[in-house]
Formats: C-alpha cells, sequence, structure tokens
C-alpha cells in the first residue's frame, strides 16, 4: 500500500511543491513522516503524484509528536536526516516537544509545514485564520538550529540547501521549513532552476589547533592517573573507533555518559557506573563531547531527605574538554548544563581529533617505552573495578533471579542471551541504563543512548525510526520500553503495524511512573510527611494496562503480560522470530520497580 502511487517517469514540475519534492529527492531523504493537514495539501499531493511516494516515501503517524520522534530515531541509527511534516499552527504544536529532543540530542530533522494564506486575501474563512502565525518559526525558533519561510517558488531551493547544510553540520540540529499554501499551489510558467549540490558541499570537519593537540599529548603522557569521560564521540564511527584505541594504548578507564554509544558495554576499561571508587583516583580528565560534565564526575545526595552534590574529582585534577558545543547555544533553555571549569578547552571534532590524537602518541615511541611498565599497573588496576563491578552485577542478578515482579537483571540476562548470535541495535533505554550493565554491545552505534530532551513520549517513535532506518541492514532492532513513556504516543503501534516495520517491543510494566514516586518519597520524607502516599497520581493501577491486546488491536504480534521469569526466554524467542519474518512485536513483562 505504500507504494501505491504509479508516477510517471520523471515529470517536469508544474506546482510550486512539485519543487519541495525536487529538493527531497536531490538530498536523497527516504522517508517523510507526517499527519495530513490542508495547510500542505499541495505538497501532499505532490509527494505522492509527483514524487511517485518515493524517495521520500510517506510514513502517516496518528500524532505529529510521533512523526518527528520517528526522524529523530532515524537520524540516530543513520546519521542522516530524514524528514517530517507538520500542519501549520496545530501540527507544529504537537510535534514541538520531539523537536525539543532532537535539539537536545543534537540531531538534524528536516521539519517542513504549511502555513496561510499569508496573504488574508486568498484565505477561507475561519480556518484559516485560525491555523496561521506570523512569524509561524517563532514557536519553535529557540530549539531548531534554523527556520525559514520562503516567499516565492524560486527561495524554495536555496533556502532548503542551507536548511539541510545547518541541520547536517556539527553540532546537529532540528530545522523548520515553513511553505504558505500559496507558493505550495502556484502553477509554474517556467522551469524552477535547481542549483547543483555539488557547489554546495558539506563543510569540513573542526580540528583542534596545534597547541590543544600537543598539549594533550603532553599531559597524556604526564598523567598518572588520566580517565576519558565521553558523551556523544559515538556519533561517527572514526570517533567511536579511535576512543577504544586511545584507551587501550594508555590504559584509560571511560565513563560513558550514553549520549551516544562511546565504549563497548563490556570492555574491561568501561568503569561506568563505578565512578565513586575510579573517579577519586583521577589526575586528568579527558571530557569528549560531554555537555554535563557536572553530572558525569559527581553523584547527587538525595536519600533521607539530604540535597546536595558530591564532587567525585580531586580538585587537583586537570581537565581537558573538547566539543563543539558552544557553537549550539541558545538563552531560552538551559540544556547547556552547568559552566565547565577546564585548564585546556578546545574547538574541535571528535571524529578527527582522536585520531590525530591516537596516531601522535603512538609516534611517542621513547615515552611510551619507559612508562609501560607504569600503564601495565594502572591497566591491572582499573581492570579489577571494573571485575568488581561485574561481581556485584552478577550477585545481584544470582539473588534476584526468581523475583515476582520480574527483576530487571534478571530480563536484561535474558534478554542479552536470546540476541546473542543476532546482529542486534537496542533503540530505547531505560532512564537508568541500567542495561549497558548486561549487554553485549560492542559495535558503533549498536545502543542508540539516551535521550537528552527528557520528553516522554520519545520511546517508541523513535524506535520505530531507527527500525526504518535500519530495516534494509537486516538488523533486529529492540526498544526496551518503559510504560509511561510507551502511554504517550501508544498510537505510534498503528504505523509500526502498518509499514511492517521490524522491532522487537519489550515492555518494562512496572504500572507506574515510578520516576516520580521516588520523588514524592522525597518530599514525604523532607516534610514529615506519609511516604505510603507517594503512588497517588502516579500509580498506572487500575486498571493495568494489557499492552499486549493492546498491540493486538493494531494486528501486532504480542504476548503478556508475562509475571513468570521462568518465562521469559521462551516468549522472548517466539517474539524474535516475528521480528525475524520482517514485523514488529511486542512482549509485555511485568517488573520490579527499578533496577
Ligand atoms: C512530557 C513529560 N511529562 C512528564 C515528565 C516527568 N517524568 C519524568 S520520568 C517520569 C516517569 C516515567 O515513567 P516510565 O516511562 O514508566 O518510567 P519509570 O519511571 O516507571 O521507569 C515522568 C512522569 C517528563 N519527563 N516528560
Ligand atoms: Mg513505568
Amino acid at each position: 500500500m505504500s507504494k501505491a502511487a504509479p508516477v510517471v517517469e520523471k515529470p517536469r514540475a508544474e506546482w510550486g511543491s512539485d519543487v519541495i519534492v525536487d529538493m527531497l529527492k536531490a538530498f536523497e531523504i527516504e522517508y517523510i513522516a507526517l499527519n495530513p493537514g490542508s495547510s500542505f495539501r499541495g505538497l501532499h499531493d505532490s509527494l505522492i503524484n509527483y514524487g511517485g511516494n518515493h524517495m521520500p516515501e510517506t510514513i502517516l503517524c496518528p500524532h505529529e509528536e510521533i512523526a518527528v520522534g520517528v526522524a529523530h530515531g532515524y537520524a540516530r541509527a543513520k546519521g542522516k536526516p530524514m524528514a517530517a511534516a507538520v500542519h501549520n499552527v496545530v501540527g507544529l504544536q504537537h510535534s514541538s516537544m520531539a523537536i525539543y529532543n532532537a535539539w537536545c540530542d543534537r540531531l538534524p530533522i528536516i521539519v517542513v509545514g504549511g502555513t496561510g494564506p499569508t496573504d488574508t486575501a486568498h484565505r477561507r474563512p475561519r480556518i484559516d485564520w485560525v491555523h496561521t502565525a506570523v512569524v509561524q518559526g517563532n514557536l519553535v525558533r529557540e530549539f531548531v538550529k534554523w527556520d525559514d519561510q520562503p516567499a516565492s517558488v524560486e527561495a524554495i531551493p536555496e533556502s532548503f540547501i542551507r536548511a539541510y547544510r545547518l541541520a547536517t553540520t556539527d553540532p546537529m540540529g532540528p530545522v523548520y521549513i515553513c511553505y504558505d499554501t500559496d507558493v505550495q499551489e502556484k502553477k509554474l510558467t517556467g522551469e524552477t532552476v535547481i542549483p547543483s549540490l555539488l557547489r554546495y558541499p558539506a563543510p569540513l570537519p573542526v580540528q583542534a589547533p596545534e597547541e590543544g593537540l600537543a598539549q594533550t599529548v603532553r599531559w597524556l603522557l604526564e598523567a598518572k592517573r588520566p580517565v576519558i569521560v565521553a558523551d556523544w564521540v559515538g556519533r561517527n564511527e572514526a570517533g567511536f573507533d579511535s576512543l577504544r584505541e586511545l584507551a587501550e594504548l594508555l590504559a584509560i578507564p571511560v565513563f560513558d555518559q550514553n549520549g551516544r554509544f562511546n565504549f563497548p558495554c563490556q570492555h574491561s576499561l568501561n568503569l561506568t557506573d563505578m565512578e565513586r571508587e575510579a573517579l577519586p583516583q583521577a589526575d586528568l580528565v579527558l571530557a569528549l563531547d560531554v555537555p554535563d560534565l557536572e553530572g558525569a564526575v559527581s553523584r547527587r545526595v538525595q536519600e533521607k531527605g539530604k540535597r546536595g552534590i558530591i564532587n567525585l574529582l580531586p580538585s587537583s585534577a586537570k581537565v581537558i574538554n573538547v566539543a563543539l558545543d558552544d557553537l549550539l547555544v541558545r538563552a531560552w533553555s538551559h540544556e547547556f548544563n552547568r559552566l565547565r571549569q577546564a585548564d585546556l578547552s578546545m574547538l574541535a571534532d571528535t571524529s578527527i581529533y582522536l585520531p590525530e590524537l591516537v596516531r601522535r602518541l603512538r609516534d611517542e615511541k621513547g615515552i611510551l617505552a619507559k612508562i609501560a611498565a607504569e600503564i601495565e599497573q594502572r591497566r591491572n588496576e582499573w581492570v579489577k573495578i571494573h571485575q568488581q563491578r561485574d561481581q556485584a552485577r552478577d550477585a545481584k542478578t544470582k539473588a534476584n533471579w526468581d523475583n515476582k515482579p520480574i527483576a530487571l537483571s534478571r530480563l536484561f540476562t535474558e534478554l542479552n542471551a536470546v540476541l546473542k548470535n543476532e546482529d542486534w541495535v537496542y533503540t530505547n533505554s531505560t532512564r537508568y541504563g541500567a542495561e549497558n550493565l548486561y549487554l553485549d554491545a560492542a559495535k558503533f552505534n549498536q545502543m542508540l543512548g539516551k535521550f537528552k530532551g527528557g520528553g516522554l513520549g520519545y520511546g517508541l517513535p523513535a524506535s520505530l525510526g531507527a527500525a526504518l532506518a535500519l530495516k534494509e541492514a537486516g538488523k533486529i532492532c529492540v526498544d526496551f520500553q518503559p510504560d509511561g513513556d510507551f502511554l504517550f504516543t501508544l498510537s505510534g503501534l498503528w504505523t509500526a503495524s502498518h509499514y511492517r516495520i521490524p522491532l522487537l517491543i519489550v515492555v518494562f510494566s512496572n504500572r507506574s511512573y515510578y520516576n516520580d514516586e521516588e520523588h514524592q518519597e522525597r518530599m514525604a520524607q523532607l516534610r514529615g510527611r506519609p511516604v505510603e502516599n507517594k503512588i497517588y497520581g502516579i500509580r498506572l493501577q487500575e486498571p493495568e494496562v494489557d499492552f499486549a491486546t493492546t498491540a493486538r488491536s493494531f494486528g501486532i504480534w504480542s504476548t503478556g503480560p508475562v509475571t513468570e521469569p521462568g518465562e521469559l526466554s521462551k516468549v522472548l524467542r517466539e517474539a524474535l522470530k516475528v521480528v525475524k519474518d520482517g514485523k514488529p512485536a511486542l512482549v509485555d513483562v511485568v517488573c520490579e520497580m527499578r533496577p
């Protein structure tokens, strides 16, 4: 059904919106997720009857938040943008949460929409007035990299090329282009010239200055206990690979902040979660693409009503900060986090900075030979801390193996076993990132990471987008789906089913917006009020949602609620078989409240 519209051979653009389709095709945009609306009826017609519903193919979504969320997940998995079309002011408002999530994740999305007619003489009564804004882009301007409203058909190509380039240049971000219905529906009299894209290449990445590279080499070789904190390095394969090389070469432990997948989960130098043990030893921190260094090197004290931050780093530890984030700062939202202290700070793209750093370090043969024993000694010491992490994990898993509700440690262990011989990608995670302890992920982009925007409703749409992006590659995509987040955008199941998007959805049903129970507990403790009241307005009980039945109503294979831990392996394998047949499948697991 999705490819139904027949195309006449390379038709000539006849209407304004045909030129938008020309641009989408020129940039090889594979998909455009949308919920339909009259403000882009011209574009919609062009997508189907001029573009042949191919490159881009329309993906119908029951909510604009889902449409943009799909594009978010696609960009994450594929490293390039797809488009989302949102209806004038109403669709734009619905999509704004998802646009903000993409902004905080520095991911490119081409959001297009309609407006107007801006010329009031052309308007239909009521609805064209109610649904037109001046300037429409203002609604999202604070969290897109750029927005534009080309005023003529002739202005469309340049506007689109600029939007695409800005969206995909690091630090990346969503862009919004608004097309007046008059522009879309204009009958063309001549040909609109689309310039050769070869004349508008992507800019080469930003390398660190000589001084910065030389200083990093010196400090790394002098340091006794260097550590690495990484957040968005894994957005590029070259960054991912050289981070591993660097860590191994000098025996430097890595603390993964999971903005992208930066370091193999089970690597013996992965000390994520062992910050309390390791960071107090550090004398040098190499912070790579880390927007929130404070969060990475400190722990919040919230037990028993206390509040505060404990800094785990010795005050004498030097900090090298390498990032591009200062290039994309807006005043409206403080998602830039606390101002970082650094002894050496540089604007550089880690995907070229790290390979060059490793090359230079390898060249220091004399010094490396001199400190070889020292490096080996610290490697052994770090590995011991890693082993403590594994032992604690295994002990916990064993102790909770038969628990009911099912322990997440068991669920992750079973999931890892089921995926063992598959080429899989984990598209969404718990807020805690606890799965990284259990899953044997080692490949570039195998865990698509936490989402920084924190707006619920992300998991399913983003997973659908990732699964769409990876469909041809034959990867098994797994959406580990917390129940509360799921309910926001549940209707995305229709999209999953209709487009046969192969995705294994494992619902983490703790039947609560549990994060907030912990907040209410804290409030009660601080205020001396009854802790047992923490569940009101938070628990998803009476009724408990039957996600498996819900999924079946959308025509999706499903099972659950699974309450017996012993059944997990069997049902996960059954679901996997369905996904391997190219369809979505859902397993609803009744779990403990949190890992
Ligand atoms: C749009 C939006 N609304 C509310 C919140 C506040 N919030 C943060 S976490 C959370 C609970 C999430 O519940 P669930 O997805 O089931 O995960 P759990 O905490 O149970 O692991 C809520 C309500 C939010 N982050 N985003
Ligand atoms: Mg929950």
